[in-house]
C-alpha cells in the first residue's frame, strides 16, 4: 500500500471482491493476457509522421523493454513519474512500462504549464518527467529546464522526439535486460497512478486509483458501451484525461481487445478522415467539440459513416444538441457524466430517445451508492435537486496526501461530495442541474476559481478578486474575473489585457486565463458577509444579455462584449463595503 492513499475499508473490499467487481487484475497482466490471446491484432494506431501500428504483442514487448530501461535508470516501484504527452503511441509504451514496475504515472495534460507541473512534481516528489520535444508550437524541453530547477527530487527528464535538448531521449531508454525479481509484481489493490482533480481549491488535488478499482470501471464501461475485439476507439481528447482513458476510452478498448486510434487534433477536419480511414466505431467528445462535429456534418462534411457510438460528457450537453446527434452523425449518443474521483454514469445504448437526450445517465455499477441530499445532508426525494454524494467500488475514499481536504470532501462514512447538483429521475437516471463547488466548467475543462483568484491577487494593483462563470453558447461557460483594485491604483487602472498577460505569465494552462475581467469597487455580499458569487454570476449574465442580445452567436466568445472599464460591475460606486478586504486564499 502506498503512503498518502486512503484504502477502502476491509468490509467494502471484501464485498467488492465477492461481487466480482474486483477480480484481482492488474494493468501489467491485462496487457500480457491480451498479447497472449491475440498478439497479432493491432492495439494502437498513431497516424503522426509515417504512421505507426503496434500490435498487442508489440505493445507488450515495448512495455517490457521500457520497464527494464526505466529500472536501469533508477526508477523504482512506488516512484512517481509525471507524464505529459500528447496523443502519441509513446504514451502507452511509457504508461504500461510504469505499470509493469509499479511506478505511478501522474497524468498531466498537454495544456499544463510551469505552475501546474512544478506543483505536481514537488507535491508527489516525482523522480522523472516525460514530455514531447515540441507540440502545438510549445517547447516542453524549455518548460522542463525550469521545472527541474525547482524540483529537487526530479532526476530524469525523458523527451519523446528527436532532439532532447539538455535531457534524455525516451527512445534511448528501452532495453532488453530482464527485470530483476526484486521488484515483485504490483498487486491489484495497489495504487496504479495519480489522476488530477478538476479541483475547486487553490491547487489541483491528486487522485490515487488502484488497478482493481480502475479496471472495474473500464471493464464496466466497455460492456455497457458495447465494446468488443472489433471496436475501434478514436482517442480525440487528451489521452491522459479520465474520460478518454477509461470511459470506456483507450484502456477500456484495450481491455476489450479492440483498437485505439490516436487523433492528434479533435476537430472534424482531422477526425473525420481518420474515422473513415480506420473504420472508427466509437469515440468520446466534450460538448463544444460535439457541436463542431455536428455543424461540420450539417455543412456536408463526410467520413464518419463507420461511427456507431458517440459519447459526450465532461460538461452538460444541451438537449437540443443531443437531439441532433442521431440525424446528423447517424450514430447512437451516449451521455457520460463522470469524474476522475470515480463515479461514471452513462445513458444506455437501448435507453429511450428521451432518456438519452435529457439525462446524463445512470451509474456503471449496481454497487455505486448514490445519495442526493439537501444542505444538511438529508436525503431529498427523486425529482428534487440536491447535492450528489457517492460511494462505490471505483470511487476514491480520499485524495492523495490531503487530510485537510479529505475531511471536507468526504462524509464520515466515506461518501465523496461531488460538488454537483443533480436530480434523480424515477428511472434512476441523473440530470445535472448545476454545481455547488467553486469551479467553472469551460466546455469540459475545469477551472478552480480559487486558483485563479490567487494568481490575480499576486498582481500589485489587485486588492481582491472573485472568479465566476458566465454563460457562453459554445463552451457552456467561460470565466469572468471580478477585480477590486487597490485604492492607489484606481486612478490609473491596469488594462484588462495586462492583467490577463500577468496571469498567463505566471505559467499556467491557457484555458485558465480569465476570458473577461470586470473592475468593481466592491463585491456584493451574502447575508453573512461573504462574497456573493451568485450575484456576480447574475450580474455578468445580465450584462452579456444586454451587450450581445439573445441571439449572440458562438463567437460572442471571450471578451467579445465591451469590457467596460472600472466600475462597470455590480456595486459599482464609491462605497467599498465590508467585502473590499483582501481575500487571499490558501
Ligand atoms: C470528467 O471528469 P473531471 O474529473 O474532469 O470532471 C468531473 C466533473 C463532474 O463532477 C461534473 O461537475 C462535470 O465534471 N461533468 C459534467 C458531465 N460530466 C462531467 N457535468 C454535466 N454533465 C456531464 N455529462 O469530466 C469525466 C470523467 C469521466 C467521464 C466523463 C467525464
Amino acid at each position: 500500500m502506498t503512503a498518502g492513499f486512503t484504502p477502502y475499508p476491509a468490509e467494502f473490499a471484501v464485498r467488492y471482491r465477492a461481487a466480482g467487481h474486483w477480480r484481482g487484475e492488474t494493468f501489467g497482466r491485462m496487457l500480457r493476457e491480451r498479447a497472449a490471446g491475440h498478439g497479432e491484432r493491432v492495439a494502437i494506431v498513431d497516424p503522426a509522421g509515417e504512421g505507426r501500428r503496434w500490435t498487442y504483442a508489440e505493445l507488450d514487448r515495448r512495455a517490457d523493454r521500457m520497464a527494464a530501461g526505466l529500472v536501469a535508470r533508477g526508477i523504482r516501484r512506488g516512484d512517481r513519474v509525471v507524464v505529459q504527452l500528447p496523443n502519441v503511441a509513446e504514451f502507452f509504451e511509457v504508461v504500461f512500462g510504469l505499470f509493469r514496475i509499479g511506478a505511478l504515472p501522474v497524468f498531466a495534460l498537454p495544456a499544463h504549464r510551469y505552475t501546474e507541473i512544478v506543483h505536481f512534481c514537488s507535491f508527489t516528489g516525482a523522480v522523472a518527467y516525460v514530455i514531447p520535444d515540441v507540440d502545438g508550437g510549445f517547447d516542453y524541453r524549455e518548460l522542463a529546464d525550469r521545472v527541474r530547477a525547482e524540483s529537487p527530487a526530479l532526476r530524469l527528464v525523458l523527451v519523446a522526439g528527436e532532439d532532447p535538448g539538455e535531457h534524455a531521449r525516451l527512445a534511448d531508454v528501452p532495453c532488453d535486460s530482464p527485470l530483476g525479481g526484486e521488484f515483485g509484481e504490483p498487486q491489484p489493490g495497489d495504487v496504479a497512478f495519480l489522476q488530477l482533480s478538476g479541483g475547486s481549491t487553490g491547487v489541483p488535488k491528486l487522485i490515487p486509483r488502484t488497478h482493481d478499482d480502475y479496471i472495474y470501471s473500464l471493464r464496466g464501461s466497455a460492456e455497457l458501451c458495447g465494446l468488443d475485439q472489433d471496436s475501434v476507439y478514436l482517442c480525440a481528447l487528451p489521452a491522459a484525461h479520465n474520460f478518454p482513458l477509461s470511459s470506456p476510452g483507450s484502456l477500456g478498448t484495450l481491455y476489450a481487445g479492440g483498437r485505439v486510434v490516436l487523433c492528434p487534433q479533435p476537430g472534424p477536419e482531422t477526425a473525420f478522415p481518420l474515422i473513415g480511414r480506420e473504420g472508427v466505431t466509437i469515440t468520446g467528445l466534450v460538448p463544444p467539440l460535439a457541436l463542431l462535429w455536428l455543424d461540420a456534418a450539417e455543412r456536408g462534411a463526410r467520413g464518419f459513416a463507420s461511427l456507431e457510438v458517440l459519447l459526450v460528457g465532461g460538461a452538460k450537453f444541451s438537449e437540443e444538441a443531443a437531439r441532433r446527434v442521431g440525424p446528423l452523425l447517424g450514430c447512437t449518443l451516449q451521455q457520460v457524466f463522470g469524474m476522475a474521483e470515480g463515479l461514471v454514469n452513462y445513458t444506455r445504448l437501448d435507453d429511450p430517445e428521451d432518456v438519452i437526450t435529457t439525462t446524463q445517465g445512470r451509474p456503471i455499477s449496481p454497487d455505486d451508492e448514490i445519495r442526493v441530499v439537501d444542505d444538511h445532508d438529508r436525503d431529498v426525494p427523486d425529482g428534487t435537486t440536491g447535492h450528489l454524494l457517492t460511494r462505490g467500488p471505483y470511487t476514491i475514499r480520499g485524495y492523495w496526501n490531503a487530510p485537510g481536504h479529505n475531511a471536507d470532501s468526504f462524509t464520515a462514512d466515506g461518501f465523496y461530495r461531488t460538488g454537483d447538483l443533480v436530480r434523480r429521475t424515477s428511472t434512476g437516471h441523473l440530470v445535472v442541474e448545476g454545481r455547488a463547488k467553486d469551479q467553472i466548467n469551460r466546455g469540459g475543462e475545469k477551472v478552480a476559481a480559487e486558483e485563479i483568484e490567487n494568481h490575480l491577487l499576486a498582481h500589485p494593483a489587485v486588492h481582491d478578486a472573485a472568479v465566476v462563470s458566465m454563460p457562453d453558447p459554445y463552451l457552456g461557460e467561460r470565466t469572468c474575473a471580478y477585480v477590486v483594485l487597490r485604492r492607489s491604483e484606481r486612478e490609473r487602472p491596469p488594462k484588462v489585457v495586462e492583467l490577463k498577460r500577468f496571469v498567463r505569465g505566471r505559467g499556467l494552462a491557457d484555458y485558465k486565463v480569465p476570458d473577461r475581467v470586470e473592475f468593481v469597487d466592491a463585491f456584493p455580499a451574502t447575508g453573512i458577509g461573504k462574497v456573493s458569487k451568485k450575484d456576480l454570476r447574475a450580474a455578468i449574465a445580465t450584462s452579456l444579455r444586454t451587450a450581445t442580445g439573445p441571439n449572440a452567436g458562438p463567437n460572442a466568445g471571450p471578451n467579445a462584449g465591451p469590457n467596460a472599464g472600472p466600475n462597470a460591475g455590480p456595486n459599482a460606486g464609491p462605497n467599498a463595503g465590508p467585502n473590499a478586504g483582501p481575500n487571499r486564499k490558501q
